[in-house]
């Protein structure tokens, strides 16, 4: 055979070969979180409107439950390619995606409006954008709640209440000098170890929004939900780069829209959740307490004054705080 007809037969097989992985594929997406919790069905849903789209050749398969592992371990799995989707809290980001740090700091969001403006606009895809160099595509923001406190034993009902409180953090390097700044001992580690830690007293405490709170049963551990609301820290839908770059330009574009298109659905499902978890977590008879949440906003300023100290960051800062 001629070299070039060899090399023709070589092109057609490549061609076929990745036309044929654009034509069916099955998008594995880890989350930790179990059955019914808002992202785990919103990326189902985002599962659902791609299939459609695509006459059954894109699916998006939900690996919840922390079957993949950890949030840590499975963005680096994502980023490797073993896993193509995954849908995190920003804060595991944070080492990673510098840029996402913003998302996290103490008492920054006015109100979920405020953040929904910054994530919906071109602050939030610059940030999205922000990840592909670090071998993932940001796909789309899924609303959080707030992150308030909770304790086994001790109440927090003032600042002081936290001083040396072992409390379980995000393993983000933000999260830690946000709870050195409230005066606590910050304990990093993976969401799946924080119920048998509090039960045990390896922390004192922990802090999550109303969902996980409910959904992870920490609430029967720690009976002091504390309403500081200090940190409206979005969750981020990504993609791999080498599970997106197998893709074709449509079937990319696809991707893009149908997560684009789970928000809507999410955001429904989140507060219905939240009001959910809410009553679930009173009628389970948690002590709720209300808090000068400004005493703990003015001991935030450390956690300012070590995050956004390059002109980026300021900027980044300032550009959301301007968002009306
Ligand atoms: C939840 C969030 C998870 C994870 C968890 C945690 O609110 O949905 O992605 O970040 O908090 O505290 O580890």
């Amino acid at each position: 055979m001629k070299f070039t007809k060899v090399l023709g037969l070589a092109l057609a097989l490549a061609l076929s070969a990745s036309a044929s992985y654009a034509q069916s594929v099955t998008l594995r997406s880890a989350d930790i979180h179990p059955d019914g919790y808002p992202t785990v069905e919103a990326v189902k849903y985002m599962g659902e409107l791609l299939s459609q789209r695509t006459n059954g050749r894109i699916k998006v398969q939900v690996m919840n439950n922390s079957v993949l592992g950890g949030e840590k371990d499975t963005i680096e799995q994502t980023r490797f390619g073993v896993i193509d989707m995954n849908r995190v809290n920003a804060a595991p980001f944070n080492n990673l995606v510098p840029e996402t740090v913003v998302l996290g700091l103490p008492f920054l969001f006015r109100s979920t409006d405020h953040m929904h403006k910054v994530v919906d606009g071109p602050i939030g895809d610059k940030i999205l954008a922000a990840f592909e160099p670090h071998g993932l595509v940001g796909l789309a923001y899924y609303d959080s709640g707030a992150r308030s406190f909770y304790t086994t034993k001790k109440p927090i009902e003032k600042l002081a209440d936290l001083k040396g409180m072992k409390i379980r953090v995000q393993q983000s390097d933000l999260w830690i000098a946000m709870m050195q700044a409230f005066g606590a001992n910050p304990t990093p580690m993976p969401m799946g170890e924080v119920y048998s830690s509090l039960e045990t007293g390896v922390v004192d405490g922990a802090e999550n929004n109303w969902p996980s709170y409910e959904s992870a049963r920490h609430y029967e551990v720690a009976k002091n939900y504390t309403l500081t609301e200090h940190s409206l820290n979005p969750e981020i839908l990504v993609m791999s780069k080498i599970a997106y770059d197998k893709l074709t330009p449509d079937d990319q574009k696809a991707v893009r829209q149908a997560a684009k298109d789970s928000v809507v659905k999410m955001r429904e499902l989140w507060s219905a959740r939240e009001k959910a978890s809410e009553e679930k977590v009173r009628a389970g008879g948690v002590k709720v307490i209300k808090v000068n949440k400004e005493e703990f906003s003015a001991a935030m300023k450390p956690v300012y004054d070590k995050f956004v100290t390059d002109a980026k960051m300021k900027d980044l800062l300032t550009q959301i705080q301007d968002v009306k």
